[in-house]
C-alpha cells in the first residue's frame, strides 16, 4: 500500500510534541550537536561576476578543496526571476492535499519525479520532517511535464525561466572549478555528461515544526550530483559538516547555495570535496528550499578525470561506473 502520509498533514495536527519516528537519536539532534560556540566560520561567499575572474576561480577552488560549499552573489539571476520561483513552489504546496496528491511519484517508479516524503531509506526506521516536490528541468528532451504542477498556472513558465538562467549560472561554475584545477574550462563539464547533463529541481517544504531540537528536516548526506545550485527561503536550517561540527549556512537574500556533489569529488579525484551537510527545521515557519541537482545521464561513465592521475602511479581510491550504478549503491547503501 501506498504511504500518503505527508509530514505537512502530520504538522497540521500536531501541538507541543512530534510522534516518535520523528525524534533522531541524541548525536544527530540539533540541539545537542549544532555549533554554538566561540568564532563559528561562515561558508564561502563569492561574488561571480567580480573583475578579477583569476581571484574568482581561486576563491570557488579553495571554497571546494576546503568546504564542498559555498554561496554566490552577482551570479546574473535576477531578484525576481528567484521571488517568482519561490511563490509558485510556495502556491504548490499550500494546495489542498488532495490537489497535490495528483503529483505524487508513482509507487513502482524506478526516476525520483513527483510529489512525495522521505527519500531516504533510514536503518533505524526514522522519518525526516520534510515533504518535497521533484522534476526535471533540462534538457528539454528529459522534461516530463506530467510532474509539473499545472496550478499555479505560471508554474512552467516561471521555472522555465529560472532554468534558462541556472544552466548559465551552471556554465560559469564548471569552467571556474576547472580552472581552479589548472584544467582547461571545458573539462569538469565534460566529464559530467556535457550538454546531456540533467538537471533535476527538488522543492523541499519543511512546515513549522514543534519540537525542531529533536528532528531533522534532511538527515546528513552528501549529493549524487556533480553540482547542486540551491536556493532557500528566508527561513535558517542548511547545516555544513565541517571540522567535526554542526555549522549554520548563514541566509544572504538573493544568493544562490552551491553544493560540491560527489560526481566532481569523483572527476577530480578527491581534490574538491562532495560536502556533508543536513537541515534543521523551524517552530513557527515553513522553511523551503530549491536545489536543483547536475546529473549526469544514467548510463554515463564518470571516474576521476585522466589528467588528474600521475601517470607513473595512476591508483586512485575513486571508480569509474556509470552513474546509475553510483546511484543505485548510494540509494540502497552499499559500498561503490
Ligand atoms: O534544504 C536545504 O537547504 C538542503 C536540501 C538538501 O540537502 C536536499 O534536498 O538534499
Amino acid at each position: 500500500m501506498v504511504d500518503t502520509t505527508r509530514v505537512q498533514a502530520i504538522a497540521s495536527l500536531a501541538q507541543d510534541t512530534i510522534p516518535e519516528e520523528f525524534i533522531r537519536s541524541s548525536n544527530e539532534q540539533p540541539a545537542i550537536t549544532t555549533y554554538n560556540g566561540p568564532a563559528v566560520p561562515d561558508i564561502p561567499t563569492v561574488d561571480l561576476n567580480h573583475p578579477d575572474q583569476d581571484n574568482v576561480v581561486r576563491l570557488i577552488a579553495e571554497a571546494s578543496r576546503e568546504w564542498g560549499m559555498f554561496q554566490v552573489v552577482n551570479h546574473g539571476i535576477p531578484p525576481e526571476v528567484i521571488k517568482k520561483l519561490q511563490e509558485v513552489g510556495k502556491h504548490f504546496f499550500e494546495l489542498p492535499q488532495e490537489e497535490k496528491e495528483a503529483y505524487a511519484k508513482p509507487p513502482d517508479a524506478k526516476s525520483l519525479e513527483g510529489y512525495g516524503t522521505n527519500l531516504q531509506k533510514d536503518p533505524n526506521g526514522k522519518k525526516a520532517w520534510n515533504d518535497h516536490l521533484f522534476h526535471r528541468v533540462w534538457p528539454p528532451s528529459c522534461i516530463n511535464y506530467q510532474f509539473w504542477p499545472k496550478n499555479p498556472p505560471s508554474y512552467i513558465d516561471v521555472n522555465k525561466e529560472y532554468t534558462k538562467y541556472v544552466v548559465e549560472v551552471a556554465d560559469k561554475l564548471f569552467t571556474a572549478l576547472s580552472l581552479g584545477l589548472g584544467l582547461e574550462g571545458g573539462a569538469l563539464k565534460g566529464g559530467a555528461g556535457g550538454e546531456d547533463i540533467e538537471y533535476m529541481l527538488k522543492i523541499n517544504y519543511y512546515p513549522p515544526c514543534p519540537r525542531p531540537d529533536l528532528t531533522l528536516g534532511v538527515v546528513a548526506h552528501t549529493d549524487l550530483s556533480a553540482l547542486t545550485i540551491l536556493v532557500p527561503n528566508e527561513v535558517p536550517g542548511l547545516q555544513v559538516f565541517k571540522d567535526d561540527r554542526w555549522i549554520d549556512a548563514k541566509y544572504i537574500p538573493n544568493a544562490l547555495i552551491i553544493h560540491i556533489g560527489d560526481q566532481v569529488e569523483v572527476l577530480s579525484n578527491g581534490k574538491y570535496k562532495s560536502v556533508l551537510h543536513r537541515t534543521t527545521v523551524s517552530k513557527e515557519k515553513a522553511r523551503m528550499s530549491w536545489p536543483v541537482f547536475l546529473e549526469p545521464p544514467s548510463d554515463w561513465v564518470v571516474g576521476p578525470l585522466p589528467q588528474l592521475l600521475d601517470p607513473a602511479n595512476p591508483t586512485t581510491p575513486y571508480k569509474t561506473k556509470k552513474f546509475k550504478d553510483y546511484m543505485y549503491c548510494k540509494l540502497n547503501k552499499l559500498p561503490q
